[in-house]
């Protein structure tokens, strides 16, 4: 924090918005925003924001921002007392918990609780004092399949290679716009200035996809692809490697384990025989293939266009046998494994070996999908909602999640929890969701929150630690969102309303250094007693870390006052090699074929001649919107109307559509929506594209801004029976649906 204007003070804050966790400096005079820019001194991002930063003044001067409680009283929401809201909570859910068990309480974890250090450090606190295995997150309607992959191949959920972007001299990038989106599973601020720069030292920006997307614009080739089939892509540039003798394990090959499995299983997949499923020309497939073997410093990296895919978790897993089989895994300019400096399980415990991970521990009650990373899919919370007997869903918490409008067959997703006994949602908006709450309890502002990012470190293009301290006080009344999780979490154990979370931060951390340190536990346990909630968390994470002082044991390593004291972050190098030492599989070895994915490469050739449906839709961000909940900004609300169906000229004709008229879509459960046309080749033949995150119509809400153009919920046609069987993940593109211009009968 610095000085300038005699009333204003200048301050880093951390973007908690999106995975490019931008450095903002923020200007602050008698207690308001008065002006959001890039930190241009942030060591990671440097200077680098978009328009959602720059809105997050909108966000802490919402008027719509909820600031206290609500309980539902007789229909009608009713301001209440934090007191009250948790008796309230007591009241309802300890008798559920005592007539129906702990599973009938689940648990939806929606995106920004990844952001918010308050909200992902504390969940695993209090899904464990919920004692329910009815856990639900976003995680699977996006990244679980990659999760997954990762997971077997390299031995931990989160041991995810990135592209090292700044020395890599060819990317072939599938299913991602980071021009919109801003990076994902890869914390890359600036994408443009590091493809403009790869570019401009003579690499290569390919870019795989069913539109012509903003980050095709910038790229030096596009392929338009049939959605859904990026594994005939996949297993095609695969099998050019074996038969055109391009495989170099190079460092690597004493490292891998299962090549020969690899080369067996993608024997039938050669360019000539999946080209047309995947509409891509064998001859282009094969120069992939040598153009990545062939170019010393190159990476593959694919992102949620090939994860919400009925093989999600097999692309996923191709996408890294690409990057380990040319021997670009784990070398600079090639996929890297970042080394964060907190809370990555892969600097944890003996470096090089692991339990690795497994699935299906339990599984779901009413389609007998496998428990994931301790999840179940999202697909089907309505039905163990809907489906009496032992076991039923009663209640549900939601954590920043707004599944009305996030996850397919939205509607049907309403009308379930409709039906729930109890529904508590800790949120900033009374919206889609929060709408079916009985309590809904706020979360802070951001500017009122001190910020780590907790996950996004383990997958950014540098090494970096960087801590923002809150700005602005609490709101009166307000409490932070790890103390809300506390009180719930001592409520579910039976302690009642009243119980101090304070105290019970105390026992947590008491109980879990325990744990971890043995007879070194009371000396680290004194050593972070100056702090409390997240912060504590984080000193001991950072301590304990990579970098960290390790109590004493190297006196110039990171401590938390270490990284508070450099407001615009720390940075700790570019990536390294980190083979062997990152894996954390029971063997020691890179898994490059899993018997799971391996037996899920006879699915993909069952499907290999399937014809294409006569329109299929997939989804699209701008960066002007994030998921579902930020337009009710006006900053980023005002302008032309984004929440469009982009159709390509030839469907326009044959479907009898016409620029700037409306498409009527209907999708196989018989919703539907109609959205503005906006006819354009962007689009492949076949294949429509509407944004998710809208369809802000529903009564009962409060956003009045979001309420004037609340645009269509994409997810009311999508299909919530479609799912990636191995990670449980949605299908969210290639969904077929019936398009017929507006005015038609239905
Ligand atoms: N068709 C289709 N559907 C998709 C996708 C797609 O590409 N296509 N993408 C999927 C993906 S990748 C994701 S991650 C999900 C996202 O879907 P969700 O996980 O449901 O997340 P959001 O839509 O971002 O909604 C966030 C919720 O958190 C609330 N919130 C915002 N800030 C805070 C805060 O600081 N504290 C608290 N307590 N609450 C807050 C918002 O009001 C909102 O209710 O959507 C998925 N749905
Ligand atoms: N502005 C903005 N930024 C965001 C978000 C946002 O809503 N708005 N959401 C955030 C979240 S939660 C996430 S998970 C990330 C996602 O970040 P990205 O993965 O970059 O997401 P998208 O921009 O949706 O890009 C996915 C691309 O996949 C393409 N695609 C669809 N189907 C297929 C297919 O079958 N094959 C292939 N190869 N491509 C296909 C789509 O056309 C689209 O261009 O973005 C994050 N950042
Ligand atoms: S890209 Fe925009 S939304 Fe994402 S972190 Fe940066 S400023 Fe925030
Ligand atoms: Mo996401």
């Amino acid at each position: 924090m610095s000085a300038t204007a005699p009333n204003e003070t200048v301050h880093q804050r951390i973007c908690p918005i999106c995975e490019a966790c931008c450095g903002l400096e923020i200007r602050i005079a008698d207690g308001k925003v008065t002006s959001i820019r890039g930190d241009a001194s942030d060591v990671f991002s440097k200077g680098f924001i978009c328009p959602k930063g720059v809105a997050v003044k909108d966000l802490h001067d919402d008027p719509d921002r909820l600031r206290m409680p609500l309980i539902k009283r007789d229909g009608r929401f009713v301001a209440a007392t934090w007191d009250e809201a948790f008796e309230e909570i007591d009241r309802r859910l300890t008798p559920i918990i005592a007539a129906h068990g702990r599973d009938a309480v689940a648990v939806s974890l929606g995106n920004p609780s990844s952001h918010k250090h308050g909200l992902i450090l504390y969940t695993s606190k209090l899904v464990k004092a919920l004692g329910t295995k009815s856990i639900f997150s976003a995680s699977t309607l996006d990244q679980m399949p990659k999760q997954l992959s990762s997971g077997l191949m390299f031995g931990h959920w989160l041991s995810i290679p990135v592209p090292d972007i700044e020395r890599c001299d060819f990317l072939l990038m599938l299913g991602a716009n980071p021009m919109a989106s801003n990076g994902s599973l890869w914390t890359v601020p600036d994408f443009r200035g590091k493809a403009k720069a790869l570019r401009e030292r003579g690499g290569k920006l390919v870019v795989i996809d069913p539109r012509r997307t903003e980050t095709a614009d910038i790229a030096d080739a596009h392929h338009f692809i049939r959605p859904n089939s990026d594994a005939y892509l996949l297993l095609g540039m695969v099998h050019t490697l074996f038969d055109e003798n391009l495989v170099r394990l190079g460092r690597l090959a004493e490292h891998v384990s299962g090549v020969d499995d690899v080369q067996a299983a993608v024997r039938g997949f050669a360019p000539e025989v999946v080209a047309e499923r995947c509409g891509i020309p064998a001859a282009t497939i094969r120069d992939l293939a040598r153009t990545l073997a062939r170019t010393e410093r190159a990476a593959v990296y694919g992102r949620i266009g090939t994860c919400v895919q009925e093989f999600g978790t097999v692309n996923s897993w191709l996408v890294d046998v690409l990057n380990v089989l040319t021997g670009h895994l784990d070398e600079p300019g090639g996929a890297m494994f970042t080394k964060a400096a907190a809370f990555a399980a892969n600097t944890l415990g003996r470096p090089g070996t692991g339990r690795g991970i497994v699935t299906g521990r339990w599984k779901s009650r009413v389609s007998g999908a496998p428990e994931v990373f301790g999840e179940i899919p999202m697909n089907c919370l309505a039905e163990e909602i809907e489906t009496p007997g032992p076991g039923q869903v009663k209640a549900l918490i939601t954590i920043a999640s707004n599944p009305v409008l996030s996850s397919p067959n939205g509607p049907r997703m309403a009308k379930a929890i409709d039906q729930l006994d109890f529904v508590v949602s800790l949120d900033i908006y009374l919206n889609e969701t929060s709408r079916h709450a009985d309590v809904i309890l706020p979360g802070v502002s951001p500017l009122e929150d001190s910020h780590y990012d907790v996950p996004f470190p383990q997958f950014s293009y540098r090494n970096h630690a960087r801590y923002s301290r809150a700005i602005l006080p609490l709101t009166s009344g307000q409490i932070p969102e790890w103390q809300t999780m506390l009180k719930i979490a001592a409520i579910a154990q039976g302690k009642g309303a009243k119980a101090d979370p304070l105290a019970m931060d105390d026992e947590l951390l008491a109980d879990d250094v325990r744990k971890q340190a043995g007879p070194s536990a009371d000396a680290i346990i004194e050593a972070v007693s100056g702090r409390r909630g997240p912060e504590r968390l984080l000193d001991l994470a950072l301590r304990m870390g990579p970098y960290g002082d390790g109590f004493g044991a190297r006196p110039d390593g990171l401590t938390l006052s270490k990284v508070m004291a450099a407001p615009s972050g720390i940075d700790l190098g570019a990536l390294n090699s980190r083979v062997p030492e990152v894996l954390r599989t029971p063997t020691g070895k890179i898994e490059l074929a899993p018997a799971m994915l391996l037996a899920d490469v006879q699915r993909v050739a069952q499907h290999l001649h399937q014809a294409p449906h006569d329109v299929v839709i997939i989804g699209r961000r701008h960066v002007r919107s994030n998921n579902s909940w930020m337009h009710n900004l006006p900053l980023l609300a005002k302008g032309p109307n984004r929440c469009t169906a982009l159709v390509h000229p030839a469907d326009a004709t044959r479907l009898g559509l016409t620029h700037g008229g409306a498409a009527r879509i209907t999708g196989r459960a018989g919703h539907v929506i109609e959205a503005q046309v906006e006819v354009s080749d962007e689009m492949m033949p076949g294949v429509i594209s509407v944004p998710h995150g809208w369809g802000h119509d529903l009564p009962d809400t409060q956003l009045q801004v979001a309420a004037q153009r609340p645009g269509a919920n994409l997810n009311a046609v999508l299909d919530d029976t479609l799912i990636d069987p191995l990670s449980g993940n949605a299908v969210l593109g290639g969904v077929p649906v019936t398009v017929v211009a507006a005015s038609q009968p239905g």
